[in-house]
């Protein structure tokens, strides 16, 4: 039996998750797409046929239609549909963030915890990214030695006049504050921001680049290059530097192509591309792991220590010198299931 699937929020990420269900993933249909924009739930409908059309969450779910549900609304709305849903005690893959800060994701892993289930996926997608899998395997098994090092550069070519200042931190290193940790086996101590010289092409209201640094209590050490105007195209790459070697992810592959006297390699526009495979593993995942009622990534819990690290991160904008992160102890709610 097919898991019915109501998508919440039919913009740029909810069409895309409505048409990977309806088109690539298995076990799994849209059968309702939530949008109170009646032109963006038409557009999102046509991807789906078979799917009802509702202005809230609320009628979607008191029509029966509904086994489960994909959040994709932006994030000052997250709270709602996710108290909503937990209610209805139904699983959901939420897209980053949790929420916008750390007192309203806690409130939602209060809620989580209350009904006794883990029902919260978050959608940080680059968990699915095999390249991130392999560099998790290299970290973990030590062919190189221990992990010392991380460098990380998130170059966007462009972003939409409504990115401000904090979405540095909130809307885009928010993924490597889930990234990172999981990467390097553990917890963000402190953030620091610092700022090279501005770039004069960057809209009018943003200081960036920027370079975010970030110490773990495992010793590591990490430095994140975050750019949201270079123009020539969309790269999250990482460096790690091990005691005996050096592995790095997310260059370009592909064509390689030699002519009229230049090699060239094809590099991504956007985050749909570089990332597409990563959000097909991680929403199948979903899927086959609601039908067994679990989950199969980042727990509400997750989305909440990230949280803490966007709220330091936001600090850290306007402070000189590290912000401290202080992160409570894993509930055994979370712990037991992890
Ligand atoms: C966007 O919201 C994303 O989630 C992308 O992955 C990120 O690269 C971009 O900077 C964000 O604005």
């Amino acid at each position: 039996n097919d898991l019915r699937v109501a998508v919440v929020g039919a913009g740029m990420m909810g069409a895309d998750h409505v048409k990977r269900i309806a088109t690539t993933i298995a076990g799994a249909t849209v059968s309702a797409v939530v949008e109170p924009d009646g032109a963006r739930r038409a557009a999102a409908l046509e991807l789906a046929p078979g799917a009802a059309g509702f202005a809230d969450l609320d009628e979607a779910l008191a029509s029966g239609v509904v086994d489960a549900v994909l959040v994709a609304t932006p994030g000052q709305f997250h709270e709602d549909a996710l108290l909503t849903v937990l209610a209805a005690g139904l699983p959901v893959l939420c897209e980053k963030p949790l929420t916008q800060d750390p007192e309203s994701s806690w409130r939602v892993v209060e809620a989580e915890m209350a009904g006794g289930r883990q029902l919260i996926q978050v959608g940080f997608m680059r968990r699915f990214d095999r390249e991130y899998e392999e560099l998790r395997k290299v970290v973990s098994a030590k062919p190189a030695g221990e992990l010392v090092m991380l460098h990380a550069r998130h170059r966007n070519a462009s972003v939409p006049d409504s990115y401000v200042q904090t979405m540095l931190i909130n809307d885009s290193v928010v993924h490597e504050f889930d990234a990172v940790p999981w990467l390097a086996g553990g917890v963000v101590t402190s953030v620091e921001v610092k700022y090279p010289r501005r770039n004069s092409r960057s809209p009018e209201h943003l200081r960036e680049p920027i370079l975010v640094l970030m110490e773990l209590d495992n010793g590591v050490l990490v430095d994140v290059e975050m750019n949201v105007s270079i123009e020539f195209g969309y790269q999250v790459e990482t460096e790690a530097v091990f005691e005996q070697g050096v592995a790095r992810i997310g260059e370009p592959a592909g064509l390689q192509l030699w002519q009229r006297g230049r090699f060239s390699v094809a590099d991504h526009a956007d985050f749909t591309t570089r990332f597409r495979e990563a959000y097909d593993r991680q929403v199948q995942a979903w899927v086959d792991a609601a039908k067994a009622g679990t989950i199969a990534g980042p727990s509400a819990f997750d989305g909440y220590k990230v949280a803490v690290c966007c709220a330091a991160g936001v600090k850290a904008l306007e402070t000189t010198g590290p912000v401290p992160v202080e992160l409570p102890e894993m509930p055994a709610f979370y712990a037991e299931r992890a």
